[in-house]
């Protein structure tokens, strides 16, 4: 058996058959500065709960997984310095080991997988790095978009990425990358990228069906949700488009690698925007948790499978 930890909160709502949206903990931990971390953690559980879904945040804490943390333990947890970041490939030895981390996608949509949590919501996934062809840095969160059947909600994939090598990648691994609301693939902070997103539908009733039907053809793997950020809080690609290109600039010159690359990506954004990036990113995020909450609310309601 796992070893699985489910909130009081999770328990009940399991028990009820109630709608419940996974959240990752890595942006908390490495995504977003103290206190913003906090305040944006609660207010996208807030949200998903305003929605009528119940909000389940996964990290690892003491060898166990924790599905649902209760609010000293999401508090304690923003509070951390040097949690570590989890992927597939830390995931096991942090359990066996008792540790305490936080959960990325591709870790997150595995617990969430354990816990039969069907709907995850996060900002923008991991991708193909710029320069992935010397670097050889594709994030581990396209390998499990492939591999678990999760479907998870983002704004795009982050836009320090190579987009157009992204949707390569997920085109080759057979992952459904479906935008909503637009025909266009967002780029995270900004509503355009400049690329067609590959799928469109608009409602979560939609998204639900598909969800239900790649169930129904025994085919494993989730989907990618792009859910543009709302308009009033986008910052357009050419604001951002040189920042982007100094902080990437920075991190080859100071030798920034591996797990390190995004953390240190979004934080230099986020200095160089004068946290402006933070605000859209605080915003895509919740946007991004009212959609699955909905989705979930569809999966609850429609079991076509
Ligand atoms: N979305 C955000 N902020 C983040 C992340 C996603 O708005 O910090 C995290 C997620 O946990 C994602 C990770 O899995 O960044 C990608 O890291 P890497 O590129 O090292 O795979
Ligand atoms: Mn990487």
């Amino acid at each position: 058996m796992p070893p699985l930890s489910f909130s009081p909160e999770i328990a009940q709502a399991r028990a009820d058959g109630q709608p419940i949206v996974a959240l990752e903990s890595t942006i908390i931990t490495h995504g977003m500065p103290y206190p913003q971390n906090l305040e944006t953690a609660r207010a996208v559980e807030a949200d998903i709960r305003s929605e009528g879904a119940v909000p389940a945040t996964i990290a690892v804490m003491k060898g166990q997984i924790h599905i649902g943390l209760a609010p000293e333990r999401l508090a304690a947890l923003a509070r951390t310095s040097d949690a570590l970041k989890l992927s597939r490939a830390d995931l096991a030895v942090a359990l066996a080991r008792g540790q305490t981390g936080a959960t990325t996608v591709a870790a997150t949509m595995i617990c969430a997988a354990l816990a039969g949590i069907e709907v995850f919501a996060t900002g923008g996934i991991g991708g193909v790095h710029r320069g992935a062809e010397t670097s050889f840095d594709i994030s581990a969160d396209l390998q499990e978009l492939a591999q678990t059947r999760v479907t998870v909600v983002a704004a795009g994939a982050k836009a320090i990425l190579d987009l157009p090598k992204t949707l390569e990648v997920l085109e080759t691994l057979g992952v459904p990358v479906i935008a909503c609301g637009q025909d266009e693939l967002p780029a995270f902070w900004s509503r355009e990228s400049g690329l067609a997103a590959p799928l469109r539908l608009d409602s979560a009733e939609e998204i639900a069906a598909a969800h239900r039907m790649r169930a129904r053809l025994g085919l494993p793997g989730g989907q990618l949700v792009a859910n543009p950020i709302p308009q009033a809080d986008e910052i357009p690609a050419s604001t951002l488009t040189p920042l982007i290109a100094k902080a990437i600039a920075e991190a080859t010159a100071q030798g920034i690698a591996a797990k390190a690359v995004t953390p240190f990506l979004l934080r230099r954004i986020h200095e160089l925007t004068e946290g402006a990036s933070l605000s859209a990113n605080i915003a895509l995020v919740r946007n991004n948790a009212r959609l699955a909450a909905r989705i979930a609310q569809t999966l609850t309601r429609v079991q076509l499978a």
